[in-house]
């Protein structure tokens, strides 16, 4: 197992401390400082004024009730959160995300992979994220609207286009975002634009925004696959998940020549080995809100298609040259990643945020697959989000092809710089290293700047 320089194990043993029971933090915090020995062997000054110690340390962390009525008229009480982790960069810049297995430690640890993420855009965006334990599956329209204005009845006094702007995460699409959107803007009495992103088209949102970090991802493993002299062309993909990122990473991979043939909710996983059959998919998955098992139940079974139920399998079993994990933190885990590897796997891009255990990481680099860390590889959803951004605040609209244009050399310069930075520091090809450290130094030198805040 990778270790702690001695020096920055005080500070993850502080954290542990400080942040009992929220292993999820411990995990993401854990990989950053195991990163950063390399840089204060370098440069020591780094360790001054407790730098590291602060970025650890949430600026803000809000945590409120939020009561709503369901369609049966009972009163339900969720639970909401809005960690606001660094303002160094820019405004706190992060999605929200709805799902039952929300927790602070979840928001903290989201939060804090956002920080460097966000730097690692090269836009002037600080790091936050927030959400809530609400479910929304199985709930009416009506039902989620009420519940995101009550979520956003105490959530708006924390927000504004230059304090913090959130975005979409697990469970809060298009849908969520314009009923938390017409709440601000009713409750403050301001057409501001820029205070919340992954908006409709019609009222404020960029073009290739819902495409952006699915696209993106795919960018940066193309950008891996050709430091290694190929590309996606010909290649056998798995893709978990079937949201957002999943859908439009698949979008993407078939666009660059690849075969996308399995994918996954938390229901189970499809094999399609004809390839994924896209349309059917977003029918299944953005019109209806069904269940994966329905793109067999259409399509019919045989011909290399079928269903495997959770719990009966991994969808890490399908053989594949490249992986996408593109669903949650922690779905892969070192026994899938050995599996991978018997299996020919040659690069893994991390769409979700810390899909794969450190075990998993560890296994992959060790066999020598190009592993691409997901505050690099998905950098490219909030990195379009900066993008509307910058289009609300000039009361500008682009075209499509001029915001994936963007999206698509700033997904190039993540990967070059994580790629050189690593060299730098010692650890060619090792892409978390380069991330976690080029991500660092961006956010300290302004935090140095500012003096001790
Ligand atoms: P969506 O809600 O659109 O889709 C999530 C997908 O993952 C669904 O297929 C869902 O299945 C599955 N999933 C979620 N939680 C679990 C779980 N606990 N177990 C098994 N499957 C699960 O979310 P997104 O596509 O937006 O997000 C996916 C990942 O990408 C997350 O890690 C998110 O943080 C990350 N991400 C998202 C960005 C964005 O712009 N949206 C940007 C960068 C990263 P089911 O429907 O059955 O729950
Ligand atoms: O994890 C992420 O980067 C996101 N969910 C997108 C955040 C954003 O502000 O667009």
């Amino acid at each position: 197992m990778p270790q702690i320089d001695d020096k920055l194990a005080p500070i993850y043993e502080e954290v542990v401390r400080r942040n009992a029971g929220e292993p999820e933090f411990h995990q993401a915090v854990r990989e950053v400082l195991e990163s950063l020995g390399r840089v204060v062997a370098k440069r020591p000054d780094y360790l001054e004024d407790a730098l590291i110690e602060r970025i650890c340390e949430p600026e803000r962390q809000i945590i409120f009730r939020v009561p709503w009525t369901d369609d049966k008229g009972r009163v339900q009480i969720n639970r909401g959160f809005r960690v606001q982790f660094s303002s160094a960069m820019g405004p706190y810049k992060g999605g929200l995300r709805f799902h039952p297995s929300v927790n602070v430690g979840i928001i903290k640890f989201l939060g804090f992979e956002q920080i460097f993420k966000n730097a690692l855009t090269g836009l002037p965006i600080g790091g936050g994220k927030g959400g809530s334990d609400f479910d929304p599956k199985g709930r009416s329209d009506g039902e989620v609207m009420r519940f995101c204005q009550s979520f956003m009845t105490e959530l708006y006094r924390h927000l504004g286009e230059y304090t913090d702007v959130p975005a979409g995460d697990i469970g809060v699409g298009a849908r969520e975002i314009g009923y938390m959107f017409g709440q601000y803007k009713r409750l403050t009495n301001r057409y501001e634009a820029g205070v919340l992103t992954g908006k409709g088209l019609f009222y404020g949102g960029s073009l290739a925004r819902k495409e952006a970090t699915g696209y993106g991802n795919t960018y940066f493993t193309q950008a891996m696959l050709r430091t290694g002299g190929t590309d996606f062309d010909g290649k056998r993909v798995v893709v978990s998940g079937s949201g957002n990122v999943a859908i439009y990473t698949i979008e993407k991979v078939q666009e660059f020549g690849g075969k996308v043939i399995a994918c996954s909710d938390s229901s189970g996983y499809i094999v399609d080995e004809a390839g994924i059959d896209l349309e059917l998919l977003k029918e299944i998955k953005e019109v209806r809100r069904a269940r994966i098992s329905q793109y067999i139940r259409v399509k019919g079974e045989g011909n290399g298609a079928y269903f495997v139920k959770s719990g009966e399998g991994s969808i890490w079993d399908v053989a594949c040259d490249v992986a996408m994990p593109s669903a949650t933190q922690n779905e892969l885990t070192g026994k899938d990643a050995t599996r991978l590897i018997r299996n020919g796997v040659i690069a893994v891009g991390e769409g979700a945020n810390m899909p794969c255990t450190p075990e998993a990481i560890r296994t992959f680099q060790q066999a020598g697959v190009k592993f691409g860390p997901g505050k690099a590889a998905n950098a490219g959803g909030v990195a379009t989000s900066a993008l509307e951004m910058q289009q609300n605040a000039s009361r500008d609209r682009w075209t499509f092809e001029q915001t994936e244009s963007r999206l698509a050399t700033i997904m190039r310069d993540i990967h070059d710089s994580c790629y050189t930075t690593a060299e730098e520091f010692g650890a060619p090809g090792d892409y978390v290293i380069g991330a976690n450290i080029a991500g660092f130094i961006r956010v300290a030198e302004p935090m140095r700047a500012f003096g001790v805040i």
